[in-house]
């Protein structure tokens, strides 16, 4: 046969950005790609035409950026995580490939405001809170400091639930972002894995007499690949973010619809589509366990099926995956990749068990996001064996291989061996996926200096004993993109202005803003942008709750989960003996406040969503009483997301950071809120210690017990009663809210929640609540010297630059991935 030459393929004409050009390329999609007229055309309809005409200018950086990894062979990152909190996507793609200008002329000669239709695009919450918003942030670092890289994880149906209010109450609706359609992401039906679960292991004799193990499922759902383009600063770079959908193998079983069985007909299909549909929110109780198992296999599973086949396309065998391939597992919900790489490897491509051990390790790392041990994953052992049978008989196989190197090499006690096992022994039988974590890693990170700190002394104690080398820092970080550009773009305007452009490429150029900290006219300047984003922030609650507050108040704001160790409750009672005082002493010279809250609670944290409940009886109480004088307004602002945050961030006076030391592994709320120029009030907690140091004591209202403090004192004994009948504000705080001042409704609502600060304060809010209290007094009397406040919330955002998560990229990059 003679061989067909392949022609040569033309590459499209690079496009103009020209307004004129993008205005006419937008009539064409909306006419072409969407049907419609422009005289008839929906605002949802110029969204879609402008993200598609968007959409091929990233393209086109894409194609490139892909094509120079194959021909550099550079080393890909893949960032495994169950959460990805990207929110929406419309004005980061503009900003950052440097047409925001353009768009908006462009929209503007049609007649169309860029900023009406970028409201309408959907926020995509799939992902809970921090560790889902850092993966976000991570994904645009990435590609901003030109690092080749993957992010992985579930294409969910419907993300995190919407939150509405009813009576005060959380009540969760399904939010579905997909209705729509989705502009930005493209099918790709090359890339689809099997996913197996169940069945059993069958074992033969493999060429060279070792026993070779082919797990046999007993069920099998496809994983199908859609792809979401993430443009880095000025375009340099554009990664991908590959989310997983399940889809059934046979769609419908039609012997059974042909024989009058239309619903059994279709119960393949439905159970193969349930596994993606919902983002199960990860505090909750064991109800859905076993679905959040299937989710955690099927996106490792595919991810890493993708990932060995990229590989082998472009190498000869897997001895270099290690020098290729970083693979980084986003907390603990990936676990089970260590075990699925472990059987990919020896079981499908023949390699030995110690050879693959080898290259496990080279490739995983893990970081670590929180140290409360009910977060730390484990699966009832009888689960996991009947759902995963060949990961149990290699987790138990490399649980053996560490442990005999425990007792052998190091001399391990039994109480050292029981910890760093991979299965807990005590009551029933559970799979540790930390730990399974951590031995199949070669890096561990935390994500503030004392978090890391605390892991080594607390729950990976024994293993960083067995590894010492393992466990490193990696400092969280936002990026300032999406969180000073596009959220603050007054700020950023008047930042350019004193500084030129160089902090836009380098956040940590923003420190020559320090310089303008004592300037009177500066200040003025910087007072009045943050009034503009109070104006626009007062707007929203109004338009949305029809709640007036006035944005010369102090804008106090705490915003993130509802968790009891975050301590929205501190808050909250804090608020209550203001309120108090208020009433009691009209004659002294009260700072107005609005303190802002909002947040989602887990649908199964009772607590937690008895703290909204009471967050807002407090508000309807104090917002109606007429002896406050509008000095104290107390709102919860309901369903929090990315974009809610966009506005929040930007419009607050003071960042509450107040979290039972010890507990908050790092934040990242914080950093946003420094950079945009509020004051934080805060305890020794995660970031906020790394943020003094780069603030400056002066600049930053710490209070509060530390963590050692707090572990002393569980440890000695707390006897919370003494120290509430200690203090008069406290006590009366706690007295109304526990016998139902604020729920005549139902006056023991918070009894309990109450008499949990009375018998264990485990949270340690009664601890700490004179220090919160006074703390809070002290913030009021800097707020009435205005020139000092104005130069402690320019500096903090002048010295904010080093928590960019470019920086933690740089180190994720330079000390664990040795990438890019
Ligand atoms: C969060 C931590 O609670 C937060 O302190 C941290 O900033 C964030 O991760 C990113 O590292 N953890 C989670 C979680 O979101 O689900 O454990």
């Amino acid at each position: 046969m003679t061989p067909v030459s392949k022609p040569t393929i033309p590459s499209p004409a690079p496009r103009s950005s020209k307004p004129e050009i993008l205005a006419e390329e937008i009539i064409e999609r909306l006419t072409y790609r969407i049907g419609k007229d422009a005289k008839v055309a929906k605002p949802h309809d110029w969204l879609t035409a402008t993200i598609l005409v968007i959409r091929d200018r990233i393209i086109d950086k894409w194609m490139d950026s892909t094509r120079k990894v194959y021909a550099t062979g550079a080393k890909r990152v893949y960032y495994l995580s169950l959460e990805f909190l990207i929110g929406r996507l419309m004005r980061d793609a503009v900003s950052n490939l440097g047409l925001m200008e353009e768009v908006r002329d462009a929209l503007g000669s049609l007649g169309v405001d860029v900023s009406v239709i970028a409201g309408l695009e959907p926020d995509a919450a799939l992902g809970n809170g921090g560790l889902g918003r850092l993966a976000a942030c991570f994904m645009e670092s990435m590609a901003t400091v030109d690092v080749p890289a993957y992010g992985y994880g579930i294409r969910y149906v419907h993300g995190l639930f919407r939150q509405q209010m009813a009576d005060g109450w959380q009540v969760e609706l399904p939010e579905s972002w997909l209705a729509h359609g989705n502009p930005w992401e493209f099918e790709r039906r090359e890339s689809a894995y099997e996913i197996g679960f169940g069945g059993s292991v069958d074992v033969a004799n493999g060429a060279d007499g070792e026993p070779r193990y082919v797990w046999k499922p007993a069920e099998r759902v496809i994983a199908a690949a859609f792809d979401t383009p993430v443009v880095g600063w000025r375009g340099k770079r554009v990664n991908t973010l590959r989310l997983w959908s399940a889809q059934p193998i046979d769609p419908i079983l039609l012997d059974a619809f042909n024989a009058g069985d239309h619903i059994g007909a279709l119960r393949e299909s439905n159970k193969a589509e349930s596994l993606t549909r919902v983002l199960y929110p990860a505090d909750a109780t064991p109800a859905g366990q076993e679905l959040r198992l299937r989710q955690e296999f099927f996106f490792s599973s595919a991810s890493l099926q993708d990932i060995l086949r990229r590989h082998l396309q472009q190498y000869d065998d897997f001895t270099s995956l290690p020098d290729k391939v970083a693979i980084q597992l986003n907390d603990t919900h990936p676990a089970v990749s260590i075990a699925e790489l472990m059987r990919l490897l020896c079981d499908v491509h023949g390699l030995e068990f110690d050879q693959a051990w080898d290259i496990t390790r080279g490739t995983i790392a893990y970081t670590n996001h929180t140290l409360l041990p009910e977060a730390l994953e484990s699966w009832p052992v009888p689960l996991f064996e009947r759902l995963l049978p060949r990961h149990m008989q290699i987790i138990y196989a490399i649980n053996a291989k560490v442990l005999l190197e425990a007792r052998k090499t190091k001399n391990f006690s039994d109480t050292e061996i029981r910890s760093i096992s991979l299965i807990e022994e005590s009551g029933s039988r559970r799979v540790r996926m930390g730990n399974l974590a951590f031995v199949g890693s070669h890096s561990i990170n935390g994500v503030s200096a004392l978090h890391t700190d605390l892991m080594k002394v607390t729950v990976f104690a024994d293993l960083h004993k067995l590894y010492p080398d393992r466990i490193n820092n990696k400092t969280n970080g936002i990026t300032p993109r999406r969180w000073l550009q596009q959220c603050n773009p007054g700020l950023t305007g008047l930042i350019r202005e004193a500084i030129g452009d160089d902090f836009l490429d380098d956040a940590e150029k923003l420190r020559p803003l320090d310089k303008f900290a004592t300037d009177g006219a500066f200040q003025e300047k910087f007072a009045a942008v943050k009034r503009a984003n109070k104006v626009a922030l007062a707007n929203l609650v109004a338009s949305r709750m029809g709640v007036k507050i006035d944005p010369s108040a102090m804008f106090d704001i705490q915003i993130k989960r509802i968790h009891e160790y975050k301590r929205q409750l501190l808050n909250v009672i804090e608020a209550v003996a203001l309120y108090d005082q208020i009433r009691s002493r009209p004659e002294l010279d009260w700072v107005p406040r609005v303190k802002l809250f909002a947040g989602k609670a887990a649908p199964s944290y009772h607590n937690a969503k008895l703290i909204i409940k009471l967050i807002n009886d407090v508000a309807r109480t104090i917002n109606n009483d007429p002896a406050v004088r509008g000095l104290l307004k107390v709102v919860f602002v309901p369903n929090y997301n990315v974009s809610l945050a966009e506005v929040m961030v930007p419009a607050a006076d003071l960042s509450e950071q107040i979290s039972t030391a010890g507990m908050e592994a790092s934040g990242t709320g914080n950093m946003k809120f420094g950079l945009n120029g509020a004051l934080t009030i805060g305890t020794l907690d995660g970031a906020n210690v790394e943020m003094r140091d780069n603030v400056g004591e002066d600049n930053i209202k710490i209070f509060g017990l530390r963590a050692d403090e707090v572990a002393k004192l569980r440890a000695d004994g707390h006897n919370p009663r003494a120290i509430i009948e200690g203090s008069h504000e406290l006590a009366q705080a706690l007295s109304a809210i526990g016998s139902g001042v604020f729920s005549p409704d139902d006056r023991n609502r918070y009894s309990e929640l109450i008499e949990g600060i009375y018998s264990h304060d485990w949270f340690m809010v009664a601890a700490d609540f004179d220090a919160y209290a006074q703390a809070q007094r002290e913030v009021d009397d800097l707020w009435n010297d205005k020139a000092a406040w104005s130069e402690k919330t320019i500096r903090n955002t002048a010295r904010m630059g080093w928590f960019s998560s470019d920086r933690t990229i740089r180190q994720y990059a330079k000390e664990i991935w040795r990438a890019g």
